[in-house]
């Protein structure tokens, strides 16, 4: 009878421990029956190969068998959508969030939230701009400014090498997504770098949305405007693609005709570059998923992290791209 009485006494017990874990807290209740850690990760969207090899660095990174549970979102480049997924990951009760946010500014609230819940927040890639930087533990990512001006550097030197430095030389900038810290710091980088000489006459500076469509419409667009463009920075590749076919398709020679400067400098770019269509392009690494895996382990075991940290980047050009293409990664 005693007997019997245990083994009701424990299958009720086991029904409501079951019970328990299938409401309220469920995904990172999953995460937390099994040991893993629950990492949701707001991304910004799809819209280029970076971000393609950003996304795939932590679908890598973060899975089971490193002892992960990740819930990836992907925003479409659009803020309302990341902040609706940094919500969810609050309600999930996730172990991390990590942010790779669209724009700087407008996250006080939600990330106030997260706070609140004691969740803690990883910016990588792109930052933010808050007023108060306890809303976040760390941020990784690229040196946007610094990455702006090696590229009016590589432009300098170049101009030089090939005797045209006392020339007047028309640029035009395809700008990323405006607002967001790569386009912020580039523009910023790209337009001081040309300030700073007055052979340099910038033209015209327009958002392609860091997308080859856009930067292929835009293009054309300037190319209408003005028949004597010399230089287009493009502030990624996929606009600097969407720039090649838009100068072909006005008979004019990418890379010889109009120097190309873009920035990323992925794997397509790298074959642009071999072909002399684009001549420089300056890195911006987007293997992230590690370097963020690194830091929730190290917060894991109690230990302080740097609040900044950034990935050290070079310029590639179309003189050593044959050469380095085999080292690259992405
Ligand atoms: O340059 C671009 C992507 O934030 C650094 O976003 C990233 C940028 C990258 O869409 O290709």
């Amino acid at each position: 009878m005693k007997n019997r009485v245990f083994v009701v006494f424990l299958t009720l017990l086991l029904l409501c421990g079951g019970l328990l874990s299938a409401n309220g807290k469920s995904e990172a209740a999953a995460g937390e029956g099994t040991g893993l850690i629950t990492v949701g990760y707001a991304q910004v969207g799809a819209e280029s190969d970076w971000r393609t090899a950003n996304t795939e660095s932590f679908k890598s990174t973060f899975v089971e068998a490193n002892g992960y549970k990740l819930i990836f979102d992907d925003a479409q480049q659009k803020q309302e959508n990341q902040i609706k997924a940094i919500r969810n990951f609050i309600q999930q009760d996730v172990d991390y969030i990590v942010v790779a946010p669209v724009v700087e500014t407008g996250w006080e609230t939600v990330l106030g939230e997260a706070k609140a819940a004691g969740i803690p927040v990883i910016l990588s890639d792109r930052m933010m701009d808050v007023s108060d930087d306890s809303l976040y533990v760390a941020w990784v990512g690229g040196n946007f400014l610094k990455e702006g001006q090696d590229s009016v550097v590589w432009l300098n030197d170049y101009l030089k090498k090939t005797g045209r430095d006392k020339e007047k030389i028309n640029c035009v900038l395809l700008q990323g997504t405006i607002g967001s810290s790569a386009q912020v710091g580039r523009t910023k980088g790209i337009t001081e770098g040309l300030a700073k000489n007055s052979n340099y006459n910038l033209l015209a500076k327009q958002t392609g949305e860091f997308t080859q469509a856009k930067g292929q419409e835009v293009m054309e667009s300037f190319l209408k405007a003005y028949d004597d463009i010399d230089v287009v920075f493009a502030e990624n590749d996929n606009m600097a693609f969407g720039a090649i076919d838009a100068i072909k398709a006005v008979g004019k020679v990418p890379g010889k005709d109009i120097i190309i400067v873009s920035f990323d400098a992925v794997h397509e770019a790298f074959n642009r570059m071999i072909a002399g269509e684009i001549n420089a392009d300056v890195e911006c690494n987007p293997l992230h998923g590690p370097r963020v895996a690194e830091i929730i382990q190290m917060l894991e075991a109690g230990k302080p992290v740097d609040k900044i940290m950034y990935v050290k980047e070079g310029v590639f050009d179309q003189f050593n791209a044959k050469e380095i293409m085999p080292t690259r990664k992405y």
